[in-house]
Parts: C-alpha cells; structure tokens; sequence
C-alpha cells in the first residue's frame, strides 16, 4: 500500500448527539453542543465523528426512527446548524459520518402513511405486506429484536407489515426499484453537502426471503437470551441478495471522492467478510465487533484477532470497535483497570479504531431507576439487562451541575461520580485514561508501524497478550496484561533493546529497555524496538 485513505489512517470517534453536550436548555445534546466541541475531539486526536441519527424523527428509537431522511430534528437543531457543524468540523480537518437508516422508516414516514392506506396505494409495495396465515395469526414465525412478532396486523387493510426492529418502525421493501432509487437520493443529498461517508444501520436485515419461510428453531437458545433468538434468523437477515444491494450503495458513495461506507453487521467473522463485497464492491469497512462480546482473557482475544486478519479478503480492511450506544460500556465490561489496557489494544491492532464517546474518560454503566429507563427495548423486554440507557447517558464534562453537559436535568440521569470522573479533571492529571487516550491517538499519527504496518501475533500465555506492527523496517513491541499479577516479558526475537513509548499507567515515558521489561498487573506498554544494543540508542 503506497498511499492509505483517511478512513483507514484515521480514528472515528462515535457521537450519540442526545448525550454529547446540550446547548439550547432543554436537557438533550444537540448540533450547536458537538459544535461547541470540535476542538476538545481534534485536541484528544480522532479525525473523524460518526454522529447517530439527527434526522426527522419522532424518537420511538431514538433517532433510528425516521420520518424525513433530508431534515434535521428540531431537537438537535436547523440545516443551518448542520451545515455550521460540517464547515466548522472540515475546517479542522476532521471528517463527519452521518448515520443511514436504510433498513425502516418511521411509522410516521409519509412514505409508510401512504403505504398503509390502502392496498392499491402506489406506496403500498414500499413496505412489506402480508395476508394473515389464518384470521388472527401472521404470516409466519419471523420475531422481532424488541420482542414478540415481527409483525403487526394493521385492521384497516387487513394485512400485516413486517417490523424487524420496533412496531414504529416498519422495514422498507428494499426488492422495489423504487424504495432504491429513492434512497440512493437521500445519500446523494447528504453528499452532496459533503458529508464524509456514512455508517449504516442494521445493513445486514435489508432484504428478506422472498419465500417467507419460517424461521428453524435455535437449539443454543438459553433461558435469559433476547427473546428473537429462540429462532435462527436465517430467512431474515444476511441474505445472499443484500451483496447486490450493497453495491448499488457503494456506486452512489463512489459518485463522490474519498467518501466512506461502512456497514454495522453483527455477524460470526467467516460471515462478516461476506460484507466487503466481491472484488471490494461492498462497504469499506464491515463493523468488527468481535471485541465486544469477546471473553477477556489473553488466549480469546489472540484467537479472534488471528481469525479475523486471516479471514479478511486481500485488500480488506480492519477495523475494530469496543463500544456503541447498544452494548454496554467497556469500563463496566472489563473494569476500570483493564479499560486501559483495552484502549491499548482499540489503538494498536492493525485497522480503524472506533471511540465510543466517554470511553476516553472510562466512562461506566449508569444504573438507570425504573421511572427513567427510556429505551424501548427494555420497556418491551424488560428486566433481561437489555436495556440500552446505561451506556448512553450524558458526557461528564466537568464536576459542576449535571456534569456541565446541560443546564437542566439530562434526558438520562448523569453518572453519580461525574464530580470525580469528568473530562476537565482527566486533562488536568496527567494518570488519567483520558491522557492516555490522547497519548496512544498521537503515537498512531507519530508512527507509521502503528497506522498502517502489519499485525504479527508473538504469543499469549496466561494473561499476557504479545504482538508487534511493522512498516519499512520500524518496529512497534506492545504487551498486554490481562491480569493483575506483575510479571516480566522478554523483548522478540532479532531486537535486543528497545524504548518505552507509552505505559496504561502514564509514567514509564522514553524508559530504555534492556532484553527483559518489568510489566506491573493491569499494565499495558507500547516499545518501540531496535536491533542495536541499548547503549546505541539515540537519547
Ligand atoms: O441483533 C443484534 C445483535 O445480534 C442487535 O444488537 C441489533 O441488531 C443491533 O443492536 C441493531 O442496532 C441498530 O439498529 C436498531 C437500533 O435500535 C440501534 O440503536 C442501532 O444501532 C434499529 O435501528
Ligand atoms: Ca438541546
């Protein structure tokens, strides 16, 4: 590779805009909120913001509903706010992904309106309509991810819809010519204000079996799971004729110079890959969210790293996340000391990083009381640990009143401990995991081994996790801790020295290392190698 595109050099930094920064008082983040902290996002080092949905929306999902692609919501503000946001964010040079809800619209779409008012509208096809199996039983066995079926019978028509996701939220049928065109427009209009590319929802889901065949039952199904997995969902999702449909998508994309798609897929890695596309006609970059459900133990994490750099097609490239708006948090995952180590890892395996907002402070699950939860997922399935709200509460920006994120109660209550764990408190100590976020975001930019060189796996025993990333000759050492006991690494073959660049602690900065490194319990070390001796070395 002679030259990389910013999507592969840079890293993404997720905004949920409710819980970023509230500007207009009325407790729920905002346009003006990211605007007014583009430099705090530059400063900490990222190069690119996806943002969750901003569009139109009446908020039955929180954005991920929509009822006009080409508007903003009043909520988060005017066009003028955006277009203020995109020239304020490009003029710093950072990039903006916006999020494209291609699978559903909101029931309050006027497309989905038209479509439900009878059978012989013109938009009746846009959406996915079908008879009853019999009076009062749908039309087969498809669940939906917020429980119950996944369809809804509409008694003015008499037939049901099909909603994969919440009843509010009827999937498109992505089979009409028309429904592609029509949304192949709303991406030109948001290029065509010169957004950066686009992360796309449940890219997986948009196309069904044209059969309706019923799903097969899930022999892994256990007591406590989401209630959609007592079936496989192998008529409704990943279905061989999405690959088209991706790319028709990325020819739109390709319209445009250097604009990036990436696709949120949660998918086994052998079915993930499927998602760049033949000869790279798909998505940039297939979500790899491998890490997120991965058990935490050196040997786990060393096994799907190798699996997936094996797995991907040539020319494909990584990417690695460690937290969303849907999972919970990764502080509260591993814990305080290991989301350090964690931050290490996001920042040096070999591919796109994406930061989940807060996890640059350790930000941690919030236990939500019941007459605040908002999620409607844990509304529809509640009391499973389901619930979304823990890990999207308000950014805890400074220790005065509601974490300085609003004037007004929050949307979501505000971490008991934002008085402690806040950004202005991380940016003045120079231990916090907010420093060594920034430090590991400079070391990528400093050093081209850790961008863009290659991943080798050195081992893992016991708790330590070993690897090195190599370009042109320069050679980055990182070593992992998974464990709380102090233990010492020996330096890889053909390297007989090497210097610190960076500990999770923040302490050992530019430390030389003989042969053998001292690693403490929880503590992650980036060295950089040399194959001279360590009296060779330059100060
Ligand atoms: O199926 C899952 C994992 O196997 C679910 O996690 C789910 O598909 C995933 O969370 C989808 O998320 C996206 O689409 C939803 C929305 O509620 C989420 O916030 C969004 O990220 C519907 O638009
Ligand atoms: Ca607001």
């Amino acid at each position: 590779m002679t030259s990389a595109c910013w999507w592969q050099t840079d890293v993404i930094y997720q905004i949920y805009p409710r819980s970023f920064l509230d500007r207009n008082g009325d407790g729920i983040g905002d346009l003006r909120g990211i605007a007014a902290r583009l430099d705090y996002l530059v400063d900490l080092g990222v190069g690119a913001i996806w943002i969750s949905p901003i569009f139109a929306s009446p908020m039955a999902d929180f954005g991920y509903d929509i009822s006009d692609y080409n508007s903003i919501d009043p909520l988060f503000g005017t066009m003028a706010d955006f277009d203020a946001l995109m020239k304020a964010a490009h003029d710093r040079d950072l990039k903006v992904i916006l999020d494209f809800v291609p699978n559903h619209t909101s029931d309050q779409h006027p497309w989905f309106q038209q479509s439900r008012a009878s059978r012989d509208n013109p938009r009746r096809d846009w959406y996915i309509w079908r008879n009853p199996a019999q009076p009062g039983v749908a039309p087969n066995n498809w669940l939906s991810e917020f429980g119950g079926s996944a369809w809804e019978f509409d008694g003015l028509t008499g037939q049901y819809y099909y909603h994969a996701f919440h009843t509010r939220q009827p999937d498109l049928n992505w089979r009409n010519p028309a429904v592609r065109s029509a949304m192949h427009e709303v991406l030109r209009f948001w290029l065509r204000k010169g957004v950066d590319g686009f992360r796309v929802d449940v890219i997986w889901h948009l196309v069904k079996d044209d059969q309706y065949r019923d799903n097969p039952i899930n022999p892994q199904f256990r007591l406590g799971d989401p209630p959609n997995r007592r079936l496989v969902p192998l008529y409704t999702t990943d279905r061989p004729e999405v690959h088209d449909l991706i790319a028709a998508m990325r020819r739109v994309i390709d319209e445009f110079d250097d604009r990036v798609l990436i696709g949120e897929i949660y998918l086994p890695i052998e079915r993930l890959i499927a998602y760049y596309g033949r000869d790279l006609s798909g998505v940039h970059l297939p979500f790899n969210f491998s890490l997120i459900g991965a058990r935490w133990q050196a040997q786990s994490i060393a096994k799907l790293i190798d699996e997936y750099e094996a797995a991907l097609p040539p020319g494909g490239w990584p990417n690695w996340v460690l937290g969303n708006h849907d999972r919970p948090r990764i502080a509260s995952r591993v814990g305080p000391d290991q989301a350090r180590v964690a931050a290490m890892l996001l920042l040096t395996l070999r591919g796109t990083p994406t930061i989940y907002y807060g996890d640059e402070i350790g930000m941690q699950q919030v236990p939500i009381p019941p007459e605040q939860i908002r999620d409607p997922l844990e509304k529809n399935v509640p009391g499973r640990g389901l619930g979304r709200d823990g890990a999207r509460t308000p950014l805890q920006w400074d220790g005065g009143k509601f974490a300085g994120f609003a004037t007004v109660a929050p949307w979501l209550p505000v971490a008991a401990n934002y008085a402690q764990q806040n950004i202005a408190e991380q940016i003045r100590n120079p231990g916090s995991i907010y420093r060594l976020y920034r430090r590991l975001l400079a070391l990528r930019r400093e050093q081209p081994a850790l961008r863009r060189g290659s991943y080798r796996p050195i081992s893992a025993n016991g708790d330590l996790l070993l690897y090195t990333r190599e370009f042109e000759g320069d050679r980055i050492f990182v070593v992992l801790n998974l464990g709380s006991e102090p233990t010492a690494v020996a330096l890889p073959a053909e390297s007989r020295a090497g210097r610190l660049l960076v500990s999770t602690f923040g302490d050992r900065d530019r430390e030389l290392v003989r042969e053998i490194i001292d690693i403490r319990g929880n503590e992650g070390v980036v060295v950089e190698l040399s194959k001279q001796a360590v009296d060779a070395l330059p100060d």
